[in-house]
């Protein structure tokens, strides 16, 4: 059996706004992937610092941080085999010029500041992200209808 596991995807403020939400999260619900908790907030400065910290002191840092404060975020866990790398797939590239066709990034977005969603690059990653925005009892730990239908198939 391949690994299950949990990464961080938040719609940034440029997502919600433009009505996006919707579009974004069904994306991750027609691949079978479990939102397993799913909430919209205001980024606090502390939140957006820690979880941006591995970008503290480039460039383009303090516009990242007042970015993901600009508006409401939707922030989930999402839950799937393999979710890390397959969300990052699904996304696209940073640059949504770069990211291929069919992606979110390309679908929906034009610029690298304005890049609708951001998704856990590592199983660590995602670890230290859901920490920074969810307390272990808001995350629903029940079957997917993805996985409850394998286990009905039963062949492995
Ligand atoms: P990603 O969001 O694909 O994980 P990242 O972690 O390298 O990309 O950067 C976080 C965000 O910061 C990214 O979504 C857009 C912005 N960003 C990254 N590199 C940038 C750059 N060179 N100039 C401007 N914005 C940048
Ligand atoms: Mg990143």
């Amino acid at each position: 059996m391949t690994e299950r596991e949990r990464t961080f995807v938040a719609i940034k403020p440029d997502g919600v706004q433009r009505g996006l939400i919707g579009d974004i999260v069904k994306r991750f619900e027609q691949k079978g992937y479990k939102i397993s908790a799913m909430k919209m907030l205001k980024v606090t400065d502390e939140q957006a610092r820690a979880h941006y910290a591995e970008h503290e002191g480039k460039p383009f840092y303090p516009r990242l941080i007042k970015y993901i404060q600009s508006g409401p975020v939707v922030a989930m866990v999402v839950e799937g085999v393999n979710a890390v790398a397959g969300v990052r797939h699904l996304m696209g590239a940073t640059k949504p010029d770069e990211a291929d066709v069919g992606t979110i990034r390309a679908d929906y977005a034009q610029e690298m500041g304005y890049n609708v969603v951001h998704g856990s690059d590592s199983v660590e990653s995602a670890q230290r992200e859901i920490k920074i925005y969810f307390n272990e009892n808001e995350i629903y730990s029940g079957k997917s209808a993805y996985e409850l239908g394998n286990e009905y198939l039963n062949v492995d």
